[in-house]
């Protein structure tokens, strides 16, 4: 039976329609759920909206409508963000749903059984924009004195009765976590980073609220709304039926990966893993988090007036362009730039000049001068090396490195086998053959048909809706475009015998222009 992997994203605050970043985190995590699927696992994938908490209670209230009222609507921009973006979620939870309600006090209960919940009083540093407190160490002056917290947002000191979590007595546990499984929380410089900070001693951790009531109630004190994060972070296993003792639960929890930005690492390494400890439940495998993408270097901000919206990005240069680019350009674990000269140059480069002109001119010269009809065919030496060389990248190291979430190797990988490809249609001139040797000629382009097949299906995750029109036109069955099912002289030798004939090619990766505004 295949093997389970779940894997989740952030859920976003619908406070605000859906911005680079949010798309950045989906298409990531997109791209790890259908490489897995490549790879022949089970695959569950679960994204959604964090709809809770102050900072919605108060838009809503600017805008004059209720809470959720506001959650419905904005919601669904993150809904439409996803499906445009071809992202393959398999649910999308709203905190706003019974079931999670439900989910989260339950969560709270075994929390209280463990005595790790207790009611005293807070005072302390808060940002609303962050919904965290923070220690007077960590802030820093702002214009006029205001003082900011580590994300720049500004900070109340607030006092009222609250629910404290023993976050304290897990140190240790934690700091072991950490140790004992450094694949717990990647990259490596953001465990390091946790392990410095939990090593300087943990608080208690404040988690219900009297100030406002737009939450999930705490159980028995229905005075107190819980704090936002113990209710978001818990949709990892409301999405999954807790707290009933589902298949699901018992299938794919603990999940395999929560993909996260790297402002929100702390929450789930040191919060969700302490959490999970008190209730008795199986922790995450991995978290990982990602950097911050940057328009042009610099953060958007409806100040600086450079907000980009992802689905117009999307509109202008194409889907799997934008996701091929996200993923290709930007180191994945830090942070990278990007801009519309950037997402044409490298698309024009890679899949247009290097990758979408090898298919096109591959296929359109077995379909003119072969009539479109494959045969069988033994290669020789250099058709030999070829095939080896492409499907070592697109069977290995491709994959290895995707497994890794190294996406810049694996596509460094794939391109070098295009250029191979490119360097062999150069060096055998199929051109010249067509007169001066047709059979020769013929096992050339057969051998291309091959080794384009192979590079097609290895750039299935990144550019799915583009490598698939491609694989349509060269007869590649549904359910052979996978990494697994990769015997490609046994497939070859059954797409010849079915008497498959390719039809007038079509180009799948046009070439970008950049629109007057950014020229
Ligand atoms: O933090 N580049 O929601 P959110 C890359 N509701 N990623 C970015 C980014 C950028 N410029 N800006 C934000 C929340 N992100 C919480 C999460 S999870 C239980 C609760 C990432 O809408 C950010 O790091 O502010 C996070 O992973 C995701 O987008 C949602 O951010």
């Amino acid at each position: 039976m295949a093997e389970p992997f779940y894997i989740t994203t952030a859920i976003s605050y619908p406070n605000g329609k859906p911005h680079i970043g949010h798309a950045y985190e989906a298409i990531a995590a997109d791209v790890i759920a259908r490489h897995q699927r490549l790879r022949g696992r089970d695959v569950r994938f679960q994204t959604g909206t964090d709809e809770h908490g102050l900072k919605m209670a108060q838009k809503a209230r600017d805008l004059g409508k209720t809470p959720k009222e506001l959650s419905d609507e904005m919601s669904q921009y993150f809904i439409d963000m996803c499906d445009a973006l071809n992202v393959s979620y398999d649910v999308f939870l709203r905190t706003t749903e019974p079931r999670h309600h439900a989910s989260v006090q339950e969560l709270w209960r075994r929390m209280e059984a463990k005595g790790d919940l207790y009611l005293d009083r807070y005072e302390g540093w808060y940002s609303i924009r962050d919904e965290a407190y923070y220690d007077e160490s960590e802030l820093t002056a702002g214009e006029g004195g205001q003082k900011l917290s580590p994300q720049g947002t500004p900070v109340e000191w607030t006092v009222e009765e609250s629910w404290f979590f023993r976050l304290s007595k897990y140190a240790g546990p934690l700091l072991a976590l950490y140790r004992d499984h450094p694949e717990f929380l990647q990259p490596d410089s953001r465990r390091n980073e946790v392990t410095r900070f939990v090593e300087g001693g943990l608080r208690d951790l404040s988690v219900s609220r009297t100030s406002f009531d737009w939450g999930v109630k705490v159980p028995g004190s229905d005075n107190h709304v819980m704090y936002v994060w113990v209710d978001a972070l818990t949709n990892y296993i409301t999405g999954l039926g807790f707290p009933d003792e589902t298949p699901e639960m018992a299938k794919w929890w603990p999940a395999d990966l929560h993909l996260i930005g790297k402002d929100i690492v702390r929450f789930h390494t040191i919060y969700w893993p302490a959490f999970l400890m008190s209730a008795g439940l199986p922790l995450p495998k991995q978290v990982f988090g990602h950097g911050f993408l940057l328009n042009r270097g610099q953060k958007e901000s409806k100040s600086l007036g450079n907000v980009t919206d992802p689905l117009e990005l999307a509109e202008r240069f194409g889907v799997d362009a934008l996701r091929y680019f996200l993923m290709r350009e930007v180191a994945f674990g830090q942070d990278g730039s990007y801009s519309p000269e950037a997402i044409v140059t490298r698309c024009n480069a890679e899949l247009a000049n290097s990758f979408g002109n090898l298919a096109q001119r591959v296929l359109s010269m077995i379909f003119k001068n072969l009539d479109g009809k494959l045969a069988d065919f033994t290669p020789a030496e250099a058709d030999a090396t070829l095939l080896a060389t492409v499907r070592n990248a697109c069977q290995s190291d491709l994959p290895q490195a995707f497994d890794a979430l190294d996406f810049t190797a694996g596509t460094d990988a794939w391109m070098r086998a295009v250029f191979a490809c490119n360097q062999y249609v150069d060096e055998q001139a199929p051109w010249t053959l067509k007169k001066t040797d047709p059979d020769r000629m013929a096992v050339v382009l057969l051998t291309l048909f091959r080794a384009v097949r192979e590079l097609a299906i290895a750039v299935r995750a990144l550019v799915p809706a583009s490598a698939d029109r491609l694989l349509d036109q060269m007869g590649v069955p549904a359910d052979e475009r996978n990494y697994a099912a990769y015997d490609d002289a046994e497939w070859y030798g059954r797409l010849v015998s079915s008497g498959f004939t390719l039809s007038q090619p079509v180009g799948v990766f046009p070439r970008l222009e950049l629109p007057a505004e950014d020229a």
